[in-house]
């Protein structure tokens, strides 16, 4: 068999015979290209966001040392609206998930591109090939990264924060330079073909698309799946990761469908009934520490300590206020306790411009003036009408309006107010 002259309009040759599928060629890959075109820059704008969420000019709440270069935070996070967090952060991570499938249909269709060879015969293709390692390899890392760690797994070499942080930019480089050089072929190819009709063409009416591409089968097999039914798949298996993740944080009826969430369970019982990341058991905080003796201590230009009755009696606030994790689970309860502005005026710490926020489980955190003193920041001591259960943080848990939720600190032990520009 003699095989037909394999180069395409760009002069590159595929491995002709290793490649088939009759329904691969610019108009498929232009639909996912597309469709990631719109979700990405969401991905990347809600992850910069979420970064800068953590304020991470403040102490040490920056894993990523100043961010270096990419410290591009000019604004100190705010504390209004109280769901805007809460929001960005399932945005981000329900939307990494959904895009998943896209992203393996996308690298599906482009594999004859990626074997494409010789690799670069120009400057210009050169700069192709770089940045396509940049955007499949950086798609696959934040992928990877992001699933690992909503799924707990933490045990590679380097902290996610920064990992997850740098292999954005790095990932965004390339798209950029992909979406530059790809855009005028992807408007194209869309142009070539109708949706329409492909959504109502079945297997027997399913052809390639004309011969003069990359991506193109020269020696097409017979379709065993129309471009209907790829699209299908790839859309159904969206559908179905947001209807298995999604719970997580949109809560309600939801939350039952969440067979892939990672929040699943609710230990508590009665207005404690939502769910728990760690428990006390986990982080090592019993009724020792949290018993009787248990005082509050609060260090401003003043020194003072209070137990939870005294802490009760005083003014109480009460704020609906979620808890929003960074894994992107999130839950949205009614708490009740002291306003922290309320404490830090009693530490004669009026003004305080940052607090550092200590735990009977040994992991302290910085707020911001801003969060010191916003109108629904308080000191939670109960929760939906009961005292908070050991669980949410008993006998006290720091609730700040729209911050992740690791800043929502349970079992609190010390609350330092600082006051210094
Ligand atoms: N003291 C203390 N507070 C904590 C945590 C913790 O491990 N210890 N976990 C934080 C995290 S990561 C989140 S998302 C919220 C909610 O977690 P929870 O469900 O364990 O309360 O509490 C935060 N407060
Ligand atoms: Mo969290």
């Amino acid at each position: 068999m003699v095989l037909a002259d394999d180069s395409d309009a760009q002069g590159m040759t595929s491995l002709p015979h290793r490649w088939r599928s009759p329904v691969r060629g610019p108009w498929l890959t232009s639909v996912f290209g597309l469709v990631l075109l719109i979700g990405i820059p969401i991905e990347f704008i809600t992850g910069l966001l979420s970064y800068a969420a953590y304020d991470p000019k403040l102490g040490s709440n920056d894993p990523n040392p100043s961010h270096g270069a990419f410290g591009l935070y000019v604004f100190n996070w705010i504390t209004e609206p109280s769901w805007l967090y809460r929001l960005i952060e399932g945005v981000h991570v329900v939307l990494g998930l959904v895009l998943v499938p896209v992203v393996l249909a996308k690298l599906w269709s482009v594999i004859p591109q990626l074997f494409a060879w010789p690799p670069f015969q120009s400057l210009a293709r050169l700069l192709e090939r770089i940045s396509l390692m940049m955007v499949v390899g950086g798609i696959v890392f934040e992928m990877t990264t992001g699933i690992l760690y909503i799924d707990y797994y933490q045990k590679y070499g380097f902290s996610f924060y920064t990992g997850h942080f740098y292999g954005a930019w790095i990932f965004m480089s390339g798209f950029t330079v992909h979406v530059i050089l790809k855009f005028p072929k992807m408007v194209r190819s869309l142009k070539s073909r109708r949706l329409r009709t492909e959504l109502r063409t079945g297997l027997a009416g399913t052809l390639p698309e004309p011969a003069d591409d990359v991506l193109v089968a020269s020696h097409p097999d017979p379709p065993t799946i129309s471009r209907r039914g790829v699209l299908a798949m790839v859309a159904g298996s969206s559908l179905s990761v947001f209807l298995l993740t999604a719970g997580d944080t949109i809560g309600g009826a939801m939350r039952r469908l969440d067979l892939l969430g990672t929040r699943v369970g609710a230990p508590g019982v009665g207005p404690n009934h939502f769910p728990v990341n760690h428990t006390a058991a986990a982080q090592g905080v019993g009724p020792l520490q949290t018993g009787a003796a248990w005082r509050l201590e609060l260090v401003g230009s003043e020194r003072i300590s209070l137990s939870r009755d005294e802490l009760l009696v005083m003014s109480q606030l009460t704020e609906v206020l979620p808890i929003a994790c960074t894994e992107g689970w999130s839950t949205v309860q009614r708490w009740t306790g002291v306003p922290l502005a309320d404490l830090a005026r009693l530490a004669g710490a009026a003004n305080a411009t940052s607090a550092l926020l200590e735990t009977l489980d040994a992991s302290p955190t910085y707020i911001s003036g801003s969060q010191v003193h916003a109108r629904q920041s308080l000191l939670a001591l109960r929760v939906n009408g009961a005292d908070l259960s050991l669980d949410h943080g008993y006998p006290a848990r720091v609730m700040i309006p729209n911050a992740p939720g690791t800043h929502n600190k349970k079992w609190m032990q010390r609350i330092t107010f600082f006051e210094v520009d």
